[in-house]
């Protein structure tokens, strides 16, 4: 038990979690306590307070944890992604927005329980956006936070309501009560692109052939990439994914026009994601074996992203661009990791 101001990390297990809890744990004077499906692995799991295995949907396990800790810091990565959503759509809306209601819902009640609001970060998705028609796809280019959304996918549907429902418990939660504000949560959420880490191969994602690329090309392994070479889509290194949730959720909140930002980086065609890794890589084996229905989500999902707002607010200002990521981050990092 700890009365401790703690951080709350769900999903910790995941390739986001992976990043953040070793700066957090570096950088924040409050215990990490995690909730994942999943053990940790060691490497990070010496770096958290305490380690809790079970569900989200588990709400005796949530109320175990109000009662044992005081946490006023939740980073909400729980979550099934979209590929996977699609073969299990209704499990999906019960991990993805059951989940995230059980967790708002644990953050209103610490806040109402030790006074202070919860900062609360969700993680939504470019998955959120639905582009008609590869026509529109093209003319539509950096795609704003409120146009476009209209997700073609049970995974983007679950993002943006979930966007809705943070909204809600930051500005409106029991507005019909008497008396002054009832909310106690801080919603603050951004909008991912494709993400690629060194560190960790995605699972259940459809952005995932850039990182699949790269990490199968590193161990010398063939890889059937299952968009077209032309696809296209926002993607971030995850070092810079990670400073975004680090400094959106430092923010200002009087500073701050919105709940929900986009971030970008970098929009590469597969194509020239495949050049780069065979410059890395010159005996990679990469082949096209297209899966029409995959690719018609990726399709789906925007170009690139107008990320204004986030430069604006809170400074968002990635350090790695396409060739940066590859040369600086990926390469170095990734055939460590394999050698
Ligand atoms: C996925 O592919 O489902 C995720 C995402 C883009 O949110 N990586």
């Amino acid at each position: 038990m700890s009365r401790q101001p703690s951080i709350l990390i769900t999903g910790a297990g995941g390739e986001i979690g992976h990043g953040l809890i070793d700066r957090l744990f570096h950088m924040s004077d409050r215990p990490i306590i995690t909730l994942d499906l999943n053990p940790l692995e060691k490497a990070i799991a010496g770096q958290v307070r305490k380690e809790f295995v079970g569900s989200i949907l588990d709400t005796q396990l949530l109320e175990r944890i109000n009662a044992e800790y005081e946490v006023d810091q939740v980073f909400h990565l729980a979550a099934l992604l979209s590929t996977r959503s699609e073969f299990s759509p209704a499990l999906a809306h019960k991990v993805n927005v059951e989940g995230t209601l059980n967790l708002l819902e644990f953050a209103q009640k610490e806040g109402e329980s030790h006074g202070r609001d919860v900062l609360f970060f969700y993680p939504s998705s470019i998955a959120a956006y639905g582009l008609p028609d590869d026509v529109t796809k093209k003319q539509a280019g950096r795609v704003k936070e409120d146009e476009f959304n209209q997700p073609t996918t049970m995974y983007g549907a679950n993002k943006l309501y979930c966007e809705h429902l943070g909204r809600y418990y930051d500005r409106h939660f029991r507005q019909l009560s008497a008396g002054p504000k009832l909310g106690k949560v801080d919603f603050r959420c951004i909008r991912f692109p494709g993400l690629i880490s060194a560190a960790t191969v995605p699972s259940g994602g459809t952005s995932d052939y850039v990182p699949e690329m790269i990490h199968a090309a590193a161990q010398g392994q063939p890889y059937a990439c299952f968009v077209r070479s032309d696809a296209r889509i926002p993607f971030m290194a995850m070092p810079d994914a990670v400073t975004a949730i680090l400094m959106l959720t430092a923010a200002n909140k009087a500073k701050l026009t919105r709940c929900v930002y986009n971030i970008g980086a970098f929009a590469p065609s597969a194509g020239e994601v495949e050049s780069l890794v065979r410059k890395a890589f010159p005996v990679a084996n990469i082949v096209y074996k297209l899966d029409e229905k995959r690719a018609g989500i990726v399709d789906s999902w925007p170009a690139d992203v107008d990320d204004t707002a986030a430069r604006v607010d809170w400074g968002l200002n990635p350090q790695f661009d396409l060739r940066t990521a590859f040369d600086e981050y990926l390469v170095p990092t990734i055939r460590k990791r394999y050698s």
